[in-house]
C-alpha cells in the first residue's frame, strides 16, 4: 500500500478539476483573492506575484477594480508548486515541470488493470492481487476521479457479487478493509490545513459504510480544508462532544440507508443548537429524507469543492 500512497502524492487534483471544469461552471469561476490564495496555499502574496511574473504558472483573471482573481484550478496548481517549492525545487523547475505536464484531455479516466478486478482478487483472498488492484487504479487518476468512478463502480461490483453469493462476507471485507486503507493514505498524504476552520464529518449511530464517506473527507482535504474525521457508528451525545470541543464550522453526515434516517435527523437537530453555530450538510442516497441540513451531491470530489467554496465564500 506504500506504492499506493507515492503514487497519489505526485498525482495532482489541478487536471480533475480541469477535465471537469466544463461540468461546473461554477468550478471554473475566479472567485479567489491573491489575500485569499495567500491563506490557502501558504505563499505570501508578493511571492505569488512573482511566480505569476516570471514562471506564469498561472494567470489570474482580473475584477472590474483590475484586482487578481483566481479559480480552484490555478489555486491547486498554485498548491502544489508551494509543495515542490518547499521540498526543495528551485521554483524555475517546479514551474516547467507543472507546465510541461500533460492535459487532462491526454490523461484518461482510472484505468482498471488488465486481468484482476477487484471481485477477482478479494475472492482470491490475495492480498499481492489486492494491492495490486487498487495501487493501479489509485495510480492511474488524480483521486477525486478514482474516488467518483473507479470506487463507486468497484463498490457495486462486490455488493452485487456478495448479493448472489460469489463473495462471503470474509472475502467483501478484505477488499472493504484494504480500500480504507488506500483512502487513508490519501487522506494522510494531503497537507495539514489550519486546524482553525475545521470540518467534522461522520457517520450517525448504527451505520457502518462510510468508505465514500471517507473518500468525500479525502477530497475535501484535498481541497485545503481542515476535516475532523470522526467514522462510523458515532452517538448523538459523542457528535454533541464533538462539536463543542473542535468548534467546527461545519458537520457533514453521511445517511445511505432508511433506518439511519431519524438518528441522522436526532443529530442534525442537535448540531442547529450547538455555540459557535455551525452549517450542517448530509450527503448520501437517503440525504433527502432529512431536513434542518444542506444536500451534497453524489459524486464525492464535487461534493468536497462545494463545501469547500461555501465555507470560503463565508456563506456557511
Ligand atoms: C462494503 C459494504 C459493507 C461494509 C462497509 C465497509 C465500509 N467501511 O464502508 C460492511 C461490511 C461494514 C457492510 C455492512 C452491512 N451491509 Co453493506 N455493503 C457494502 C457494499 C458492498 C458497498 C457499500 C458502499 O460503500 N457503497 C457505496 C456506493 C457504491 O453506493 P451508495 O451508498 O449509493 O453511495 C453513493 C452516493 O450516495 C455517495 N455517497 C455515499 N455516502 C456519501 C456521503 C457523502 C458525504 C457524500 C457527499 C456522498 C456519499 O457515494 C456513492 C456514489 O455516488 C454495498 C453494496 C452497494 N450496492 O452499495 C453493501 C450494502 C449497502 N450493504 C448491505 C447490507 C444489508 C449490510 C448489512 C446490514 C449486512 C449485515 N447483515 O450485517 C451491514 C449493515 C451495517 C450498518 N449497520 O451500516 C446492503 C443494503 C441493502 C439495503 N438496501 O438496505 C447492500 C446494498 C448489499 C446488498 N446488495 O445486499 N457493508
Amino acid at each position: 500500500m506504500s506504492n499506493t500512497l507515492s503514487k497519489v502524492c505526485t498525482i495532482s487534483s489541478v487536471d480533475w478539476f480541469q477535465r471537469t471544469t466544463n461540468e461546473d461552471q461554477n468550478r471554473g469561476t475566479a472567485v479567489y483573492t491573491v489575500k485569499q490564495v495567500a491563506t490557502l496555499t501558504g505563499v505570501t502574496e508578493p511571492t505569488l506575484r512573482a511566480w505569476e511574473r516570471r514562471y506564469g504558472v498561472v494567470e489570474p483573471a482580473r475584477s472590474s477594480g483590475g484586482y487578481r482573481l483566481y479559480d480552484e484550478t490555478q489555486v491547486a496548481l498554485l498548491r502544489e508548486m508551494a509543495a515542490l517549492v518547499s521540498n526543495g525545487v528551485p521554483a524555475s523547475h517546479a514551474a516547467a515541470a507543472l507546465r510541461s505536464r500533460p492535459a487532462a484531455a491526454e490523461q484518461g479516466p482510472p484505468t482498471q488493470p488488465s486481468g484482476d478486478s477487484l471481485v477477482e482478487a478479494a475472492e482470491a483472498l490475495d492480498p499481492v492481487k489486492l494491492h495490486r488492484v487498487i495501487d493501479q487504479a489509485f495510480g492511474s487518476a488524480p483521486f477525486e476521479q478514482v474516488a467518483e468512478h473507479w470506487l463507486p463502480e468497484q463498490l457495486l461490483r462486490i455488493g452485487e457479487a456478495w448479493e448472489h453469493g460469489r463473495l462471503d462476507v470474509s472475502q467483501e471485507h478484505f477488499a472493504s478493509a484494504s480500500l480504507m486503507g488506500a483512502i487513508a493514505g490519501v487522506f494522510s498524504a494531503a497537507p495539514e490545513p489550519n486546524p482553525a476552520s475545521s470540518v467534522l464529518v461522520g457517520l450517525p449511530p448504527g451505520a457502518r459504510h462510510d468508505l465514500m464517506l471517507f473518500a468525500f473527507a479525502a477530497c475535501l482535504k484535498r481541497t485545503g480544508t481542515a476535516v475532523v474525521y470522526l467514522g462510523t457508528d458515532v452517538p448523538e451525545g459523542s457528535w454533541l462532544a464533538a462539536a463543542s470541543e473542535a468548534r467546527p464550522r461545519a458537520a457533514v453526515l453521511g445517511v445511505t440507508a432508511p433506518e439511519e434516517v431519524p438518528r441522522a435527523q436526532a443529530i442534525i437537530d442537535g448540531l442547529k443548537g450547538v455555540t459557535p453555530p455551525l452549517s450542517v450538510w448530509v450527503g448520501g442516497s437517503q440525504r433527502h429524507a432529512v431536513t434542518g441540513a444542506e444536500q451534497l451531491p453524489d459524486e464525492v470530489a464535487r461534493a468536497a469543492a462545494l463545501l469547500h467554496r461555501s465555507l470560503l465564500a463565508g456563506r456557511n
